[in-house]
Protein backbone atom coordinates (compact mmCIF):
# COMPACT_ATOMS: atom_id res chain seq x y z
CA UNK A 1 0.00 0.00 0.00
CA UNK A 2 2.98 2.16 0.45
CA UNK A 3 3.39 3.74 -3.27
CA UNK A 4 1.41 6.36 -3.51
CA UNK A 5 1.29 7.93 0.13
CA UNK A 6 4.35 7.94 -0.10
CA UNK A 7 4.96 10.28 -2.79
CA UNK A 8 5.16 13.44 -1.46
CA UNK A 9 8.66 12.76 0.63
CA UNK A 10 11.38 15.61 1.09
CA UNK A 11 14.57 15.58 -0.36
CA UNK A 12 17.09 18.81 -0.40
CA UNK A 13 20.15 19.28 -1.85
CA UNK A 14 22.61 21.66 -0.19
CA UNK A 15 25.59 23.22 -3.03
CA UNK A 16 28.37 25.11 -1.38
CA UNK A 17 31.18 25.57 -3.59
CA UNK A 18 34.34 27.70 -4.01
CA UNK A 19 33.70 28.31 -7.81
CA UNK A 20 32.25 31.96 -8.79
CA UNK A 21 29.12 32.22 -9.33
CA UNK A 22 27.75 33.23 -13.23
CA UNK A 23 24.62 35.28 -14.07
CA UNK A 24 22.42 35.18 -11.08
CA UNK A 25 22.95 32.61 -9.63
CA UNK A 26 24.22 32.72 -6.00
CA UNK A 27 26.02 29.75 -3.33
CA UNK A 28 25.58 28.45 -0.95
CA UNK A 29 22.31 27.12 -2.35
CA UNK A 30 19.70 25.52 -0.59
CA UNK A 31 16.71 23.46 -2.67
CA UNK A 32 14.54 20.67 -1.37
CA UNK A 33 11.08 19.17 -3.62
CA UNK A 34 8.04 20.43 -2.36
CA UNK A 35 6.93 23.58 -1.14
CA UNK A 36 8.16 22.76 2.61
CA UNK A 37 9.48 26.26 3.81
CA UNK A 38 10.32 25.20 7.49
CA UNK A 39 12.77 22.69 6.12
CA UNK A 40 14.50 25.08 4.24
CA UNK A 41 14.29 27.31 6.60
CA UNK A 42 16.32 24.61 8.96
CA UNK A 43 18.70 23.84 6.42
CA UNK A 44 19.51 27.45 5.76
CA UNK A 45 20.08 28.70 8.88
CA UNK A 46 22.15 25.50 9.74
CA UNK A 47 24.02 27.17 7.37
CA UNK A 48 23.89 30.65 8.64
CA UNK A 49 25.01 29.73 12.14
CA UNK A 50 28.38 28.27 10.88
CA UNK A 51 27.19 24.66 10.07
CA UNK A 52 28.67 22.43 7.35
CA UNK A 53 26.30 21.23 4.63
CA UNK A 54 25.82 18.01 5.95
CA UNK A 55 24.66 19.92 9.33
CA UNK A 56 22.32 21.41 6.59
CA UNK A 57 20.83 19.01 4.98
CA UNK A 58 20.51 16.80 8.35
CA UNK A 59 18.77 19.47 9.92
CA UNK A 60 16.25 20.06 6.94
CA UNK A 61 15.07 16.56 6.65
CA UNK A 62 15.11 16.58 9.96
CA UNK A 63 12.55 19.09 10.46
CA UNK A 64 10.23 17.45 7.64
CA UNK A 65 10.67 14.03 10.22
CA UNK A 66 9.35 16.14 12.80
CA UNK A 67 6.80 17.88 10.83
CA UNK A 68 5.25 14.80 9.10
CA UNK A 69 5.64 17.41 6.04
CA UNK A 70 2.55 16.91 3.93
CA UNK A 71 1.42 14.03 6.04
CA UNK A 72 3.78 11.89 3.92
CA UNK A 73 7.03 12.12 5.34
CA UNK A 74 8.19 10.89 8.56
CA UNK A 75 6.71 8.81 11.65
CA UNK A 76 2.84 8.06 10.72
CA UNK A 77 3.29 8.20 6.90
CA UNK A 78 1.68 5.71 4.93
CA UNK A 79 1.82 1.98 6.42
CA UNK A 80 3.17 -1.20 5.06
CA UNK A 81 0.87 -4.13 4.56
CA UNK A 82 0.66 -5.01 8.45
CA UNK A 83 0.26 -1.59 9.32
CA UNK A 84 3.36 -0.63 10.33
CA UNK A 85 4.95 3.49 8.90
CA UNK A 86 8.86 2.53 8.10
CA UNK A 87 11.30 5.32 6.66
CA UNK A 88 13.94 5.36 4.12
CA UNK A 89 16.60 8.07 4.26
CA UNK A 90 19.78 8.72 2.16
CA UNK A 91 22.79 11.67 2.46
CA UNK A 92 25.86 11.90 0.64
CA UNK A 93 28.78 13.77 0.48
CA UNK A 94 29.58 15.42 -2.45
CA UNK A 95 33.08 15.84 -2.02
CA UNK A 96 34.30 12.74 -0.87
CA UNK A 97 31.43 10.60 -2.02
CA UNK A 98 30.47 9.09 1.13
CA UNK A 99 26.99 7.82 1.70
CA UNK A 100 24.80 6.54 4.39
CA UNK A 101 21.25 5.20 4.11
CA UNK A 102 18.70 3.25 5.82
CA UNK A 103 15.53 1.61 4.32
CA UNK A 104 12.81 -0.12 5.49
CA UNK A 105 13.86 1.62 8.95
CA UNK A 106 11.18 0.36 11.86
CA UNK A 107 10.58 1.95 15.05
CA UNK A 108 13.02 5.19 14.77
CA UNK A 109 11.74 8.55 14.32
CA UNK A 110 14.88 10.49 12.91
CA UNK A 111 16.45 8.35 9.64
CA UNK A 112 17.83 11.22 8.49
CA UNK A 113 20.30 11.04 11.31
CA UNK A 114 20.66 7.29 10.88
CA UNK A 115 21.65 7.75 7.23
CA UNK A 116 24.00 10.17 8.93
CA UNK A 117 25.44 7.76 11.19
CA UNK A 118 25.96 4.68 8.98
CA UNK A 119 28.15 7.00 6.68
CA UNK A 120 30.26 8.69 9.30
CA UNK A 121 30.24 5.48 11.78
CA UNK A 122 30.43 2.87 9.75
CA UNK A 123 32.15 1.80 5.96
CA UNK A 124 28.86 0.43 4.82
CA UNK A 125 26.31 2.30 2.42
CA UNK A 126 22.84 1.05 3.07
CA UNK A 127 21.28 -0.34 6.02
CA UNK A 128 18.42 -1.76 5.62
CA UNK A 129 15.10 -3.25 7.91
CA UNK A 130 15.45 -4.49 11.69
CA UNK A 131 19.34 -4.45 11.71
CA UNK A 132 18.97 -1.03 10.44
CA UNK A 133 17.13 -0.47 13.49
CA UNK A 134 19.29 -2.27 15.40
CA UNK A 135 22.07 -0.35 14.23
CA UNK A 136 20.00 2.81 15.36
CA UNK A 137 19.30 1.93 18.64
CA UNK A 138 23.17 0.82 19.37
CA UNK A 139 24.14 4.54 17.99
CA UNK A 140 21.98 6.05 20.51
CA UNK A 141 18.74 6.89 18.70
CA UNK A 142 15.38 6.55 20.54
CA UNK A 143 13.23 3.25 19.43
CA UNK A 144 9.51 4.24 19.76
CA UNK A 145 6.25 3.54 17.84
CA UNK A 146 6.18 5.58 14.54
CA UNK A 147 2.36 4.70 14.22
CA UNK A 148 -0.06 7.58 14.75
CA UNK A 149 -3.98 7.46 15.18
CA UNK A 150 -3.92 8.93 11.14
CA UNK A 151 -1.82 5.95 10.25
CA UNK A 152 -3.96 3.42 11.97
CA UNK A 153 -6.79 5.20 10.12
CA UNK A 154 -5.48 4.60 6.76
CA UNK A 155 -4.57 0.91 7.51
CA UNK A 156 -7.89 0.16 8.42
CA UNK A 157 -9.46 1.75 5.76
CA UNK A 158 -7.48 -0.15 3.19
CA UNK A 159 -8.30 -3.39 4.57
CA UNK A 160 -11.79 -2.30 4.83
CA UNK A 161 -11.22 -1.19 1.09
CA UNK A 162 -10.00 -4.92 0.00
CA UNK A 163 -6.40 -3.76 0.62
CA UNK A 164 -6.53 -1.24 -2.55
CA UNK A 165 -4.74 0.33 -3.89
CA UNK A 166 -2.50 -2.53 -4.43
CA UNK A 167 0.50 -2.97 -6.11
CA UNK A 168 0.76 -6.83 -6.59
CA UNK A 169 0.76 -8.49 -10.12
CA UNK A 170 -0.11 -11.77 -12.29
CA UNK A 171 -1.13 -13.50 -8.50
CA UNK A 172 -3.84 -15.03 -7.42
CA UNK A 173 -6.33 -14.43 -5.56
CA UNK A 174 -7.00 -11.25 -7.79
CA UNK A 175 -5.27 -8.32 -6.64
CA UNK A 176 -7.32 -6.05 -7.28
CA UNK A 177 -9.87 -7.53 -5.24
CA UNK A 178 -8.40 -9.31 -2.61
CA UNK A 179 -5.87 -9.15 0.43
CA UNK A 180 -4.68 -12.34 0.04
CA UNK A 181 -2.78 -14.08 0.88
CA UNK A 182 -1.40 -14.57 -2.85
CA UNK A 183 0.42 -17.31 -4.63
CA UNK A 184 1.92 -16.71 -8.35
CA UNK A 185 -0.50 -16.79 -10.70
CA UNK A 186 -0.11 -20.07 -12.80
CA UNK A 187 1.80 -19.25 -16.37
CA UNK A 188 3.41 -21.41 -18.73
CA UNK A 189 6.57 -20.74 -17.65
CA UNK A 190 6.01 -21.37 -14.24
CA UNK A 191 3.93 -24.63 -15.28
CA UNK A 192 7.14 -25.35 -16.86
CA UNK A 193 8.83 -24.83 -13.51
CA UNK A 194 6.82 -26.89 -11.96
CA UNK A 195 7.02 -29.71 -13.89
CA UNK A 196 10.87 -29.33 -13.41
CA UNK A 197 10.74 -29.26 -9.95
CA UNK A 198 9.78 -32.73 -10.06
CA UNK A 199 13.08 -33.61 -11.14
CA UNK A 200 15.20 -30.94 -8.68
CA UNK A 201 12.96 -30.77 -6.02
CA UNK A 202 15.46 -29.03 -3.88
CA UNK A 203 16.10 -26.24 -6.31
CA UNK A 204 12.76 -25.07 -6.18
CA UNK A 205 10.92 -25.63 -2.85
CA UNK A 206 11.14 -21.85 -1.97
CA UNK A 207 8.63 -21.33 -4.87
CA UNK A 208 5.95 -22.92 -4.04
CA UNK A 209 5.25 -22.40 -0.54
CA UNK A 210 1.91 -23.21 0.61
CA UNK A 211 -0.07 -19.43 0.51
CA UNK A 212 -0.08 -19.50 4.61
CA UNK A 213 3.91 -19.43 4.82
CA UNK A 214 4.61 -17.24 2.42
CA UNK A 215 5.91 -13.69 3.35
CA UNK A 216 2.64 -12.18 4.15
CA UNK A 217 3.63 -8.29 3.98
CA UNK A 218 5.96 -6.70 0.85
CA UNK A 219 8.55 -4.44 2.73
CA UNK A 220 8.84 -2.11 -0.05
CA UNK A 221 11.89 0.33 -0.67
CA UNK A 222 11.52 3.66 -2.31
CA UNK A 223 13.80 5.32 -4.36
CA UNK A 224 14.91 7.74 -1.78
CA UNK A 225 17.63 5.99 -0.07
CA UNK A 226 19.28 4.29 -3.30
CA UNK A 227 22.49 6.57 -4.43
CA UNK A 228 22.02 7.67 -7.79
CA UNK A 229 18.07 7.31 -8.21
CA UNK A 230 16.56 9.35 -5.13
CA UNK A 231 19.75 11.26 -5.04
CA UNK A 232 23.16 12.50 -6.20
CA UNK A 233 25.76 15.03 -5.62
CA UNK A 234 29.35 15.51 -6.62
CA UNK A 235 30.81 18.61 -5.75
CA UNK A 236 32.57 18.82 -8.98
CA UNK A 237 29.74 18.69 -11.06
CA UNK A 238 26.01 19.43 -9.28
CA UNK A 239 23.53 17.39 -7.70
CA UNK A 240 19.72 15.99 -8.00
CA UNK A 241 17.10 14.86 -5.88
CA UNK A 242 13.38 12.76 -7.52
CA UNK A 243 10.73 12.57 -6.06
CA UNK A 244 7.53 10.65 -7.46
CA UNK A 245 6.89 7.10 -8.21
CA UNK A 246 9.83 5.27 -6.72
CA UNK A 247 9.20 1.77 -7.89
CA UNK A 248 9.42 3.38 -11.34
CA UNK A 249 11.91 5.99 -11.10
CA UNK A 250 14.19 3.99 -9.44
CA UNK A 251 14.93 2.00 -12.96
CA UNK A 252 16.42 5.22 -14.36
CA UNK A 253 18.78 6.50 -11.92
CA UNK A 254 17.65 10.09 -12.88
CA UNK A 255 19.08 11.96 -10.17
CA UNK A 256 23.05 10.32 -11.48
CA UNK A 257 21.62 11.03 -15.20
CA UNK A 258 20.57 14.56 -14.14
CA UNK A 259 23.79 15.22 -12.33
CA UNK A 260 26.00 13.19 -15.52
CA UNK A 261 24.82 16.17 -17.93
CA UNK A 262 25.61 18.93 -15.66
CA UNK A 263 28.83 17.48 -15.75
CA UNK A 264 28.57 17.63 -18.87
CA UNK A 265 28.06 21.56 -19.24
CA UNK A 266 24.14 20.96 -19.81
CA UNK A 267 22.17 23.27 -17.64
CA UNK A 268 20.29 22.14 -14.74
CA UNK A 269 16.66 22.53 -16.03
CA UNK A 270 17.98 20.84 -19.53
CA UNK A 271 19.76 18.51 -17.30
CA UNK A 272 16.24 17.82 -14.99
CA UNK A 273 14.38 17.61 -18.55
CA UNK A 274 16.31 15.09 -19.74
CA UNK A 275 16.29 12.81 -16.64
CA UNK A 276 12.24 13.19 -16.94
CA UNK A 277 12.12 12.37 -20.43
CA UNK A 278 14.42 9.49 -20.49
CA UNK A 279 11.55 7.70 -17.65
CA UNK A 280 8.81 9.08 -20.07
CA UNK A 281 9.80 7.02 -22.93
CA UNK A 282 8.61 4.13 -20.83
CA UNK A 283 6.19 5.20 -18.44
CA UNK A 284 4.37 8.07 -19.78
CA UNK A 285 2.34 8.71 -17.12
CA UNK A 286 4.63 7.89 -14.13
CA UNK A 287 4.18 10.49 -11.18
CA UNK A 288 7.53 12.40 -10.58
CA UNK A 289 9.22 15.29 -10.07
CA UNK A 290 13.67 15.92 -10.04
CA UNK A 291 15.56 19.43 -9.26
CA UNK A 292 18.76 20.19 -10.49
CA UNK A 293 21.59 22.07 -9.29
CA UNK A 294 24.98 23.05 -10.47
CA UNK A 295 28.45 23.68 -9.04
CA UNK A 296 27.69 27.44 -9.51
CA UNK A 297 24.51 27.63 -7.86
CA UNK A 298 22.22 28.13 -11.10
CA UNK A 299 19.23 25.74 -10.30
CA UNK A 300 16.10 23.94 -12.16
CA UNK A 301 13.55 20.96 -11.91
CA UNK A 302 11.40 19.26 -14.23
CA UNK A 303 8.17 16.88 -13.66
CA UNK A 304 5.75 14.85 -15.74
CA UNK A 305 2.82 16.51 -16.43
CA UNK A 306 0.26 14.11 -15.46
CA UNK A 307 -3.50 14.60 -13.53
CA UNK A 308 -2.64 16.01 -10.52
CA UNK A 309 0.93 17.41 -11.60
CA UNK A 310 0.69 20.30 -13.90
CA UNK A 311 3.20 22.20 -11.69
CA UNK A 312 5.77 21.41 -9.40
CA UNK A 313 6.53 23.70 -6.62
CA UNK A 314 9.78 23.31 -4.18
CA UNK A 315 11.83 25.62 -2.41
CA UNK A 316 15.06 27.71 -2.75
CA UNK A 317 17.28 29.69 -0.89
CA UNK A 318 20.72 31.68 -1.39
CA UNK A 319 22.74 33.95 -0.14
CA UNK A 320 20.51 36.56 -2.73
CA UNK A 321 16.92 35.63 -1.39
CA UNK A 322 18.41 35.20 2.20
CA UNK A 323 15.27 33.61 3.03
CA UNK A 324 13.20 30.36 1.59
CA UNK A 325 11.35 31.14 -1.60
CA UNK A 326 8.75 28.71 -3.69
CA UNK A 327 9.49 28.11 -6.89
CA UNK A 328 7.59 26.15 -9.58
CA UNK A 329 7.51 24.77 -12.88
CA UNK A 330 5.58 23.58 -15.69
CA UNK A 331 5.29 20.22 -15.70
CA UNK A 332 5.80 18.48 -19.28
C1 LIG B 1 9.18 6.71 -2.89
N1 LIG B 1 10.02 8.52 -4.21
O1 LIG B 1 9.22 6.09 -1.84
C2 LIG B 1 9.67 8.12 -2.89
C3 LIG B 1 8.67 9.00 -2.35
C4 LIG B 1 9.03 10.39 -2.68
O2 LIG B 1 10.49 12.07 -2.62
O3 LIG B 1 8.31 11.14 -3.22
N2 LIG B 1 10.19 10.80 -2.42
O4 LIG B 1 8.75 6.22 -3.93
Amino acid sequence: MHRQDKMFTFLLICTLTSLLTLGHASLPLVINTWPFKNAAAAAWSALQSGGSVLDAVERGCARCEMEQCDGSVGYGGSPDESGETTLDALIMNGDTMEVGAVADLRRIKNAIGVARAVMEHTEHTLLVGESASVFAENMGFIAEDLTTNKSVNIFSEWLKGSCQPNYRKNVSPEPSKSCGPYRPKATWKQSKRARHANIHAHDTIGRFLPADTESAFLSRVGDSPIVGAGAYVDSLAGGAAATGDGDVMMRFLPSYLAVELMRAGVDPSAACKSAISRIKRHYSEFFGAIICANTTGHYGAACNKVPGLDKFHFMVANSETNTPVLKSVDCF
